[in-house]
């Protein structure tokens, strides 16, 4: 499974329309132009009207594609947030997708009371990278939104990554609850964690999944290092889902496998009414599309 498949999964059908916040870029526009050419998705952009059209005139885009897209003016970035938000409220997008705005303006119009996308279960973020030569696609989560979650949040992470997980064709994945070290430590909170999530999985607390930890990384992903440590089990160098403890973790493991390992990703935000794309601004577009190409195949 590569990130590719997902995304020819999704093109062909533009059928579900992407809300932008803060559309007013050189590379989103970029992002947004290759979607519709491939047939992703529609697109409603929100943020300065005129620096918008500027940016698609100058992709010479013909009228079958400008026909799928939609420019609103929003005068400031927080504007273009909240109407991007509110679009998906009443129903008018399937996706809500960052552009050019930080992300916590951008969570916290996500959670806004009034007109937010709140559904009853914590939001969070899951990261899929390809690795070069690495077997198997490898999900992390959460890099991006819960910033130290407690024993019960990080039962909504599993379950919100084990749902989009087997949407993708994964039906019983496995999830290393990682730490510094496999042993449970009481003083590394992590390590107590993960022993709790593993046994709650093995009591039926935590379903469509299997869990184990603590697991160090080295031997989550490694068959070779978890048998010189001795680890035996089913996930134990055969992780699909690496759960991180804090959003701090979750961000170097996320920036290392980009920037040393040059590793393909796509990324959204689950457990909001619809999927969200949050990728960081300096993404490269390809990351943007693999994302808008998971969150699309997801609410297929
Ligand atoms: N899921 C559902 N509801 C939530 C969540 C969540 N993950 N987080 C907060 N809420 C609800 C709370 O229950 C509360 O009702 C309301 O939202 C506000 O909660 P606060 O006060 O904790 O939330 P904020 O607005 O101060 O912060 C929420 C953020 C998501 C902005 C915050 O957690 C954050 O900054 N996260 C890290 C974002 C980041 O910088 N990522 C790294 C780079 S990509």
């Amino acid at each position: 499974m590569v990130l590719d498949s997902f995304m020819q999964e999704a093109t062909g059908d533009p059928s579900k329309v992407v809300a932008v916040a803060s559309a007013d870029n050189e590379e989103v526009i970029e992002a947004v132009v290759k979607a519709l050419k491939s047939k992703l998705a529609t697109f409603l952009l929100y943020g300065q009207k005129e620096k918008i059209n500027s940016f698609l005139s100058g992709k010479k885009l013909d009228s079958t594609y400008m026909n799928n897209i939609q420019v609103v003016d929003a005068e400031s970035v927080d504007d273009a947030a909240k109407f991007a938000v509110q679009a998906v409220n009443e129903g008018k997008a399937d996706i809500l997708m960052k552009g050019m705005v930080s992300t916590s303006v951008i969570l916290k119009e996500v959670l806004n009371k009034d007109y937010g996308l709140r559904n009853g279960r914590l939001l969070s973020h899951i990261a899929v990278f390809q690795i070069d030569n690495f077997e198997r696609l490898i999900f992390v989560t959460d890099a991006a939104m819960n910033i130290v979650p407690d024993i019960q949040q990080k039962v909504e992470i599993i379950n919100n990554s084990v749902r989009f997980v087997r949407k993708l064709g994964i039906d019983n994945p496995k999830v290393a609850v990682i730490s510094a070290v496999e042993t449970v430590n009481p003083n590394m909170s992590a390590t107590v964690d993960g022993a709790l999530l593993s046994k709650m999985n093995t009591r039926g607390q935590i379903k469509n999944c299997i869990v184990d930890g603590p697991l160090a990384l080295d031997n989550a992903i490694s068959l070779q290092a978890a048998k010189l440590k001795g680890i035996e089990g089913e996930v134990a160098g055969k992780a699909d889902i690496i759960m991180v403890p804090s959003v701090d973790v979750g961000n170097v493991l996320y920036k290392s496998l980009v920037y040393f390992s040059k590793a393909k990703v796509g990324a959204v935000i689950l457990g909001a009414k619809v999927p969200i794309v949050l990728t960081s601004r300096s993404d490269s577009t390809e990351s943007k599309l693999y994302s808008l190409a998971l969150a699309v195949r997801s609410v297929r």
